[in-house]
Formats: C-alpha cells, structure tokens, sequence
C-alpha cells in the first residue's frame, strides 16, 4: 500500500477502531467504473477514499457512551448521529485534509440514495457483495431480488456507515484488494440472498459464515424494537427538544433527514412495489 495511505489509515484506524468500527480505502475510479454515471462520485478517479463499516462492538464501545453522553438530539436516529460523531473526530484529527463523508443514509432530491454502500464495501476489499447476478440460473424468476454484502469476520453482522472521501488525495497507485469470496457455492449463494430477502428479521442471513462475533441479545433487541421505544429499552430517557441542547452539526454533506429513519428513506426513488421494512436494523 502507498505510504501515504498507509499512514492516513492508520490515523483514522487510531481514532475509529477503538470504537467498533473499520475503515477500507478505496480509489473512486474503482467505485465509478461498476455504476452508470448518476451513480458516479463527481471526483478524478484517482482520489483516496474509505470505506468505513461499524462491527457488533460498535453497540457497547460507541453508541450505549454516547446514548449516555449529552450530544443526543432529538428527532434524528441516534445511531446516525453517533457515527456522524466518531466521523467528526476524524475530521478533527487530520483538520489539514479536505474531507467529504456520504453518509449510507443520505440521499439526493428524487431519493435516489448518494453513495451505494454495498459497492463500495466490495471495491474496497472489505466485504464481497452478493448479487444475483452471482447466481448461476436463479430460481427467482420476475421477484426484486436485493444483494447483500458478507464480510469475511462478521458475516452479515456488520454495517456499513458511509465513506470519507478526501478531495484533492490522488493515489494513483493504490493496489485493489479483492474482497474474500466466503459464500462461493450456489446452493450457499440462494440461502444467503433468500434469507436476507424473505426472512431478514430473524437475523439468519448474517450466519452466512460463522461469524467471529454477533450483535448481543440487547444489540438486537435495540434494532428490533421501534426507534421510539430504544431509548426507554435502554433505560435511558428520551432527549429534551430544547436546541440548546443540540450537538454540533452532523460533518455530513448534507445533514439527515427528520426521522424516523430506516432504509425506507432511500427507497422511494426505485420501485414503488418494494414495501419497507417495519423497523430498521443496522
Ligand atoms: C434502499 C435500501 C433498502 C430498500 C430497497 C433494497 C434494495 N437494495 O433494493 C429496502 C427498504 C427494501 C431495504 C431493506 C433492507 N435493507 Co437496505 N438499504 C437500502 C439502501 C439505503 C440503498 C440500496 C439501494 O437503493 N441500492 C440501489 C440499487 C440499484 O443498487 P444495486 O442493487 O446494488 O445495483 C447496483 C450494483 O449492482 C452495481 N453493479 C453493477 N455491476 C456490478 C458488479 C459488481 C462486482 C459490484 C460490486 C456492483 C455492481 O450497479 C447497480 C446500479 O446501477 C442501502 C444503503 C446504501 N446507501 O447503499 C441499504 C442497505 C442495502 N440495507 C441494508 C439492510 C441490512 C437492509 C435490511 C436487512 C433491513 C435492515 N436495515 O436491517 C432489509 C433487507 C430486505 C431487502 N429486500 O433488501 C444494508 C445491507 C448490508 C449488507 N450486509 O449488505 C445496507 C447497505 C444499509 C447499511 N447501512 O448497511 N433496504
């Protein structure tokens, strides 16, 4: 790896890692070249990105501190706005960079989401993205199939939070990392996309390989109980509307929508037909 990636991951892993998340670098071009142009990041292709990604410690090391801290504000999830946080610190240990993040959740006017996720997990080796494509003769005949990412240590028990992109940063250079294939059989390949399709909520499809660790039995029951309710589960109380209470500003290019927020605030853009998910889950 270049050296100067190498030194600029090392940074934000010292300030990210502690908290349960990781971060992959990534050239745009690699991201650009997989997706038609309204999909494509407006920067030369040899500009340094990364992806960043929360793994099941994020729940205890990351989000349950800064639930308990003052920062919360009300109305926008505060899974969100942890990250944007943790993302925040970054920007702040390295104020010499340029640095846009794209949040997953961000979306242009007509909804169509600013950064797909699951791509740029896969460019930026960290987590293979199955799609049906992947399928050899797929028994789903006119069914909306969704792709799913797996990463190699957490299986599907992962998030992927956005990217960091760093204009100006050109790393013509930088090696592609391949993402490890850990569903390689087609029989694997249908359970795995079948499951993250049909059955999402009983969490199966994220045991698509054993797993180094999952969401906790209170991570999952954060996630599958209705964003109003989470903070009370926690046993923590709702914060006050009163703005003076408010964190800084979110560093994201645009900040969040009004909750709720689930992944039905990107869809709106592509077919009507796929119904959301009740509650969102990480
Ligand atoms: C909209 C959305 C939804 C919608 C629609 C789902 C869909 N994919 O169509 C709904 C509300 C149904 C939904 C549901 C869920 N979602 Co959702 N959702 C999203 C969101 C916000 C955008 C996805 C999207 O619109 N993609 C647009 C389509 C067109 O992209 P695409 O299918 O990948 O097509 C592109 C690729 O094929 C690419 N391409 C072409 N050739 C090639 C070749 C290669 C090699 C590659 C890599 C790419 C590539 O080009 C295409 C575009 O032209 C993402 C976050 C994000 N910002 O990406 C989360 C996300 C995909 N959802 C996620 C999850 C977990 C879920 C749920 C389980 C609920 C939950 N949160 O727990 C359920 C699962 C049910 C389901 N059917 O998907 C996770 C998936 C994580 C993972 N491991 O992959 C994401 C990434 C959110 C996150 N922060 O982690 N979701």
């Amino acid at each position: 790896m270049e050296l100067q990636v190498a030194e600029l991951k090392q940074k934000i892993e010292d300030t990210l890692c502690p908290f349960g998340f990781e971060v992959y670098p990534f050239q745009v071009a690699w991201y650009n070249a997989l997706l038609p142009p309204a999909f494509h990041l407006p920067l030369p292709g040899p500009t340094l990105a990364f992806l960043v990604l929360s793994t099941p410690a994020m729940f205890d090391r990351a989000l349950k501190p800064f639930l308990q801290s003052c920062h919360l504000r009300p109305l926008t999830d505060p899974v969100d706005q942890c990250v944007a946080y943790h993302l925040g610190r970054v920007r702040k240990n390295l104020p010499e960079l340029q640095m846009e993040v794209i949040a997953d959740y961000e979306v242009h006017p007509n909804r169509r989401p600013k950064i797909l996720a699951q791509t740029a997990a896969h460019v930026a080796g960290a987590a293979y993205y199955y799609q049906r494509k992947d399928v050899e003769a797929d028994p789903w005949g006119t069914q909306h199939i969704s792709g799913v990412c797996i990463h190699p240590r957490y299986g599907g028990w992962f998030a992927i939070r956005g990217v960091m992109l760093l204009p100006g940063v050109e790393v013509p250079d930088l090696p592609p990392t391949k993402p490890l294939d850990c569903v390689p059989t087609r029989a694997a390949r249908i359970t795995l996309l079948e499951g993250f399709n049909f059955h999402w909520r009983d969490w199966t499809y994220r045991d698509a390989v054993t797993p180094q660790e999952r969401y906790s039995e209170e991570q999952k029951a954060y996630f599958s109980t209705p964003p109003a309710q989470r903070l009370a589960l926690l046993g923590l109380a709702q914060p006050s509307e009163d703005p003076s209470s408010a964190s800084p500003e979110l560093p994201f290019t645009t900040l969040p929508p009004k909750k709720p927020q689930n992944p039905s605030r990107a869809r709106g853009w592509l077919s009507p037909s796929i119904s959301p998910p009740a509650s969102p889950g990480p």
